[in-house]
């Protein structure tokens, strides 16, 4: 593939010009090295040997559903002032999805800011969601029969912290296993680089997931390294690296499903480079327009992972278009009830934000305390 090479380096700060080259390029660049899949854009299978049973294909297909209804209701609830400033996922169902639907309620998470399909997927509620990007109070604390961890927003610093629950499964004699997600961008960072290398030495139960979505807010996957293939990271830590095409779920869920196998045999750590798009703004309050041309996010929209998966279900009969109605009618109103709840939550006091932070607040945070309220207060 030959591509216009830019002079645009990370340090300038005008936005990408025209001829840049296109992130979806680079994503799926074949000189990167082939990416594992099971089901094409168009919806046919290139691996039928792999396909896992009707109930995991249809489990896969309402969770995918789940998570874009979040992703649709959440930009009308934005613009009503319903709710804050959230980064829409959008086109990222499969990548996150697929794999978090490998785990069991049992096994920890480690999601980003990007990765409410992932935390839906393992259980946590839609209500504490919204309460999470509504800033309450009500969305921090995780509820205490799930494994899931608040959305980081510090870029990378959950991979080190989920290789520690791993270690401490591992030395609890489970068969648990802690998975962490991060994104193209923040694989740049020394906590992944360090939590890599803690996981393989220490050989700890951890599925790695590195979203490639081909950006870092503005900055495309291919200003941000000279690396081509991400999941070749994995060889500098003798761990296992897979690329697998992010926008097919029953690719990334088959990778994931022997990942989290081998982690709970006791085999060690896995990297699992997840190629898709972010279709959507960095979040609501982002304007791609800025920064990235139409040429870049060419040819994405026909990779959409629902609409693939949704083709693949309609020709094999899984599913019926009058299943699927009555799927997406559950999907809708199980989100209503949920806003519902959440509309019920009581509104956050201005001085819950240092609340939570220590289970015993330093003097200093005692002292901010004070003058909060009595700001707010004048
Ligand atoms: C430690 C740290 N540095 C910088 C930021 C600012 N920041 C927020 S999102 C982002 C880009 C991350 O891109 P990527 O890892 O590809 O994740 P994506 O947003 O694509 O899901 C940056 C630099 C941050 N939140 N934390
Ligand atoms: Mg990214």
């Amino acid at each position: 593939m030959t591509r216009k090479k830019s002079a645009k380096t990370l340090s300038d700060p005008t936005p990408a010009a025209p001829d840049a080259f296109a992130a979806s390029a680079a994503a799926y660049d074949e000189a990167s090295g082939s990416m594992f899949q099971i089901l094409a854009p168009d919806g046919t299978l290139t691996r039928p040997d792999l396909l896992p049973p009707a109930d995991v294909q249809l489990r896969l297909y309402r969770e995918m559903r789940r998570a874009r209804h979040f992703d649709e209701r959440g930009w009308v609830l934005y613009r009503q002032g319903r709710l804050g400033v959230f980064p829409p996922f959008g086109g990222m169902e499969a990548s996150q999805c697929g794999t978090a639907a490998a785990l069991t309620g049992d096994d920890w998470l480690f999601p980003t800011y990007r990765d409410t399909g992932a935390a839906l997927t393992l259980g946590l509620p839609i209500a504490r969601t919204l309460a999470y990007w509504r800033t309450s109070p009500h969305g921090w604390a995780m509820p205490e029969n799930l494994k899931v961890l608040p959305f980081y927003i510090p870029i990378a610093t959950q991979y080190p912290q989920a290789v520690g629950a791993a270690l401490a499964e591992k030395r609890q004699g489970t068969r648990n296993v802690a998975m962490a997600f991060i994104g193209d961008g923040g694989s740049s960072e020394g906590d992944f680089h360090e939590a890599l290398n803690f996981a393989g030495a220490l050989n700890a139960p951890c599925v790695f997931i590195l979203q490639n979505n081909g950006w870092a807010i503005s900055v495309p996957t291919r200003s941000q390294t000279k690396a081509t293939n991400l999941s070749k990271r994995a060889d500098g830590y003798g761990i296992p690296g897979v690329r697998v095409d992010g926008n097919d779920v029953l690719a990334t869920w088959h990778v994931t499903n022997e990942a989290v196998q081998r982690a709970r045999n006791g085999e060690g750590p896995t990297l699992i480079e997840t190629v898709t798009y972010r279709i959507k703004p960095h979040t609501v309050a982002d304007d791609p327009s800025r920064y990235r041309t139409e040429e870049d996010n060419a040819g994405w929209a026909e990779k959409d992972p629902v609409e693939r998966m949704r083709r693949h279900l309609l020709t094999s009969g899984l599913l019926t278009e009058e299943g699927e109605g009555q799927l997406l009618a559950e999907v809708a109103a199980e989100f209503e009830a949920a806003l519902k709840e959440a509309d019920g939550y009581p509104d956050p006091t201005p001085a819950e934000i240092l609340d939570h932070v220590f289970a015993e607040p330093t003097p200093q945070l005692v002292k901010q305390r004070a003058e909060l309220l009595a700001e707010v207060d004048a």
